[in-house]
């Protein structure tokens, strides 16, 4: 029996329509129905499984998946020992710090001493180490931009995207801290079997997207 290669993908949210239209136009046909877990391909011999998306790089890391579709900011702030193979040109954002609107921003070095709310420590660590600031990093998991509102925090570091979401809860950007798109990352060694499968299939990724640009 040959082998299948096992990819991860977010089962709902923000990643998911566009990874299974990827996939598609990479010729992998496959039922996603709304309670799968995972999804036998038809056309290509692989197996989809459906996760969210923090937990896709853990699978990656533990080869229970052998590659997976996440976003940039994901992939950096879980810190697992993974590949980056591509990257995939949607789900474009970045992550950035933003203050109450009334506010004025005086450069980086004003958050020191500060208390920044966010849902990616790790990330925000490693920028205020770079920058020589010393903050308090409070981490929440969701909603992170009431905290300033709340008197939780006096500075966030989110995801943006159009920037209605900061508008409207009284904040402004003041400094881009990454940029992201989805990637398409992998376990460090893979069976060369399965290594193969991944070659056609970056071949395939590659030649969906040129003939978009
Ligand atoms: O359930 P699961 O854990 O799988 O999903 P999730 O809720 O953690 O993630 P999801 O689906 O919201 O986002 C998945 C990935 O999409 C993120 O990790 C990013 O790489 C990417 N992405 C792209 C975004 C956005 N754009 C985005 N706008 N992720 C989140 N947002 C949110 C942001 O958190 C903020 O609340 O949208 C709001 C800001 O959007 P604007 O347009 O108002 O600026
Ligand atoms: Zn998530």
């Amino acid at each position: 029996m040959t082998k299948k290669i096992r990819i991860a993908i977010q089962k709902s949210g923000r990643l998911q329509e566009q990874s299974v239209k990827l996939l598609k136009e990479c010729g992998l046909s496959f039922s996603n129905g709304p309670n799968r877990l995972k999804a036998s391909c038809y056309s290509f011999p692989a197996e989809i499984l459906f996760l969210r998306d923090d937990d896709i790089p853990q699978y990656v890391e533990d080869g229970v998946a052998d590659v997976g579709i996440v976003g940039e900011n994901v992939y950096i702030e879980k810190q697992k020992e993974i590949s980056v193979i591509e990257k995939l040109d949607f789900s474009k954002c970045r992550l950035s710090i933003a203050i109450p609107r009334e506010k004025e921003y005086g450069g980086p070095q004003s958050l020191n001493g500060k208390k920044i709310a966010t849902s990616y420590p790790n990330i925000v660590r490693q920028y205020l180490k770079e920058q020589n600031i010393e903050a308090d990093i409070h981490e929440i998991s969701g909603s992170v931009e009431i905290a300033p509102g709340i008197g939780l925090a006096e500075a966030i570091v989110d995801i943006v995207s159009t920037g209605s979401t900061l508008l409207s809860n009284g904040l402004k950007e003041v400094e881009t801290v990454m940029k992201s798109e989805a990637i398409l990352v992998s376990t460090k060694t893979l069976d060369p079997e399965i290594q193969l499968l991944l070659e056609k299939l970056i071949f395939r990724i590659k030649a969906v997207n040129t003939a978009k640009n």
